[in-house]
């Protein structure tokens, strides 16, 4: 079933130029980008992206961090695509990140991981709307992808 998933490359990503290298292993996994843009996330955003933390002893750091520089948010499309990107990211800790996974082979920091990637169909529609307009999602068709996805 075709789903749309958020992803945003966290400041880590952007600072160390990772952006392109990122973007590429959606697009070559056969994924497609609906939604795309560069931003900063102030405190209020964060707040509300990271509440379900907001008990924890570490969120005060992660909103720090996710707050110091700029995002990269895109909305990715594809078939079962929140379980799909959520193995292309890889495992939240990096010592059990998979080579081969962005984390697996990017990562070595607990809160410097990356990327997030929405979890499950409820959180991806809520993270969706949150980080993008209807107006900046864009429907449209790729004349390769039958060979991809049927
Ligand atoms: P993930 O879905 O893999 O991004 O991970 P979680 O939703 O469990 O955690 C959200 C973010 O909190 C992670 F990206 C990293 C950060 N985190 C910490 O900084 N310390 C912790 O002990 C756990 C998570």
């Amino acid at each position: 079933m075709a789903q749309r998933t958020l992803i945003i490359i966290k400041p880590d990503g952007v600072q160390r130029g990772l952006v392109g290298e990122i973007l590429g292993r959606f697009e070559r996994r056969g994924l497609k980008l609906v939604g795309l843009k560069l931003m900063s996330v102030d405190r209020s955003l964060a707040e509300v992206h990271y509440a379900v933390h907001k008990e924890r002893p570490f969120f005060a750091d992660l909103i720090t961090f996710i707050t110091a520089a700029p995002v990269v948010c895109a909305v990715i499309e594809g078939p079962e695509a929140i379980a799909v990107v959520r193995n292309l990211v890889g495992a939240t800790r990096f010592t059990e990140a998979a080579p081969g996974s962005i984390r697996g082979d990017f990562a070595l920091d607990l809160t410097m991981n990356l990327i997030h990637a929405s979890d499950a169909p409820e959180t991806a529609e809520q993270e969706v709307s949150l980080f993008f307009a209807p107006d900046e999602i864009v429907d449209y068709a790729r004349e390769g992808d039958r060979w991809v996805t049927g």
